[in-house]
C-alpha cells in the first residue's frame, strides 16, 4: 500500500516537473541570442571580446574562452590570472574550468606561472581523457602544450601580500575588491550554451586550497537542454551545495533563471545561517530562451550583459540580505 502510494506521488511529481519544463520551453518569448553574461564589472571588457565571436555567429565555447582571457591577462585585475593576489606563501595559484554544449569539460586547479589557465583547461578538455589536472601536473601539461612559464606576481600584488603578512589573518571581506572571479556564460546563434570560469581564488588562502571555480557543478555548469550557471564568492559555500549544478537543475524543474539563483542562494542561507550574513556568494544563470537570472547573498554583486538588445551594460544583482 505504502509503496504504491509512494509510486503514485513519484509519478505525479515527474508529470508535474515535465509539465513545468515544457512550460519553460513553450513560452513564446523573444529569443535574444546570441547573448553573453559575466560576473562583476570587469565582465564588460570580457563580454566585448566574446561578442566579437558571437556577433559573427561564432561558437559560444570560443567566445567564453576569448572573453575571460581579458581579465586573465590584465595585471591590474588582482583576482584573476596575471597580477592575481597570491596565497599566504606568496604564490599565485590559479583555478579555471570550461564546459561546452556537449557536456565536454576541462579544468585546472592550483596552477602556477601560466597567464591563461582557461586555455589550459580547454586543452585538458580537448586533448586528454581527463577533466581536472592540478598543481605541478597541470603546469607540466601546460608547458608540454606550448604555454609559456611566467611570473604572475606583480609588484603591486607582492606589496599587498607583504602588508597582509604583518597580521596574516585570513578574513575574506565581502565585495572588498568588487571584482573577483570571472564566470562567463554564453548562448550562441546556433542555440548552443557554453561557459568558462577563472580566478586566482581567495587571496592569502592556504597553499593548495582550491575553490569552487574549477569544479564542474560548483563554479560552473552547462546543460545544453536547459542553460548554464556560474558563481562567484566564497567557494567553500558553493562547493557544499554543488551550486551551479543546483541552479541548472532548478531551471530544469521549471524555475526561471532568477528563481533558480534565488533558491540556490537560499539553500546556503538555510545551511549556514550565521556565516551567510558575513560572506558573499553570487550566482548568474541563463536559460535556452535567453532569460537571465542573478542573485547574491549580499548587495554589491554586479554582472555584465551583452546581446543585440543590451549593448554591454552592468547590472546590480538583487540580494538576500
Ligand atoms: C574562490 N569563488 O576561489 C572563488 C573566489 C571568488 O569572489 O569568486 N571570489 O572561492
Amino acid at each position: 500500500m505504502k509503496t504504491s502510494r509512494r509510486k503514485f506521488i513519484q509519478a505525479s511529481a515527474t508529470i508535474a516537473s515535465l509539465a513545468s519544463a515544457q512550460k519553460l520551453f513553450s513560452q513564446s518569448q523573444k529569443v535574444t541570442k546570441p547573448i553573453v553574461v559575466s560576473t562583476w564589472n570587469f565582465g564588460v571588457g570580457a563580454n566585448a571580446e566574446a561578442w566579437k565571436i558571437l556577433s559573427k555567429n561564432g561558437r559560444a565555447l570560443d567566445a567564453v574562452e576569448a572573453g575571460v582571457q581579458v581579465p586573465e591577462g590584465d595585471p591590474k585585475e588582482t583576482s584573476v590570472g596575471l597580477g592575481g593576489l597570491p596565497d599566504r606563501d606568496g604564490r599565485v595559484t590559479l583555478d579555471a574550468c570550461i564546459m561546452d554544449e556537449n557536456a565536454n569539460c576541462g579544468a585546472v586547479a592550483c596552477l602556477e606561472h601560466i597567464v591563461h589557465p582557461i586555455s589550459v583547461a580547454r586543452k585538458v578538455m580537448e586533448k586528454t581523457p581527463h577533466v581536472l589536472l592540478v598543481g605541478d601536473g597541470a603546469l607540466q601539461f601546460a608547458l608540454a602544450n606550448g604555454f609559456k612559464k611566467e611570473n604572475l606576481l606583480t609588484e603591486e600584488s607582492e606589496k599587498a601580500w607583504k602588508e597582509w603578512l604583518k597580521k596574516a589573518q585570513y578574513k575574506p571581506i565581502a565585495n572588498i575588491e568588487n571584482h573577483d572571479t570571472i564566470g562567463m556564460i554564453a548562448l550562441d546563434s546556433s542555440q548552443n550554451v557554453s561557459g568558462a570560469c577563472t580566478t586566482s581564488g581567495m587571496a592569502y588562502k592556504i597553499h593548495g586550497r582550491v575553490g569552487d571555480s574549477p569544479i564542474i557543478g560548483a563554479g560552473l555548469f552547462v546543460d545544453n537542454e536547459i542553460g548554464a550557471a556560474t558563481s562567484t564568492g566564497v567557494g567553500e559555500e558553493v562547493i557544499r551545495i554543488c551550486g551551479s549544478h543546483l541552479v541548472v537543475e532548478l531551471m530544469r524543474q521549471g524555475n526561471s533563471p532568477q528563481e533558480a539563483c534565488e533558491l540556490t542562494v537560499k539553500r546556503i542561507v538555510k545551511n549556514q545561517q550565521e556565516k551567510s550574513k558575513e560572506i558573499q556568494v553570487g550566482f548568474l544563470a541563463i536559460n535556452k530562451n535567453g532569460e537571465l537570472g542573478a542573485y547574491a547573498l549580499q548587495k554589491g554583486f554586479t554582472y555584465a550583459v551583452y546581446s543585440n538588445d543590451v549593448p554591454n551594460k552592468i547590472f546590480d544583482a538583487k540580494s538576500f540580505y
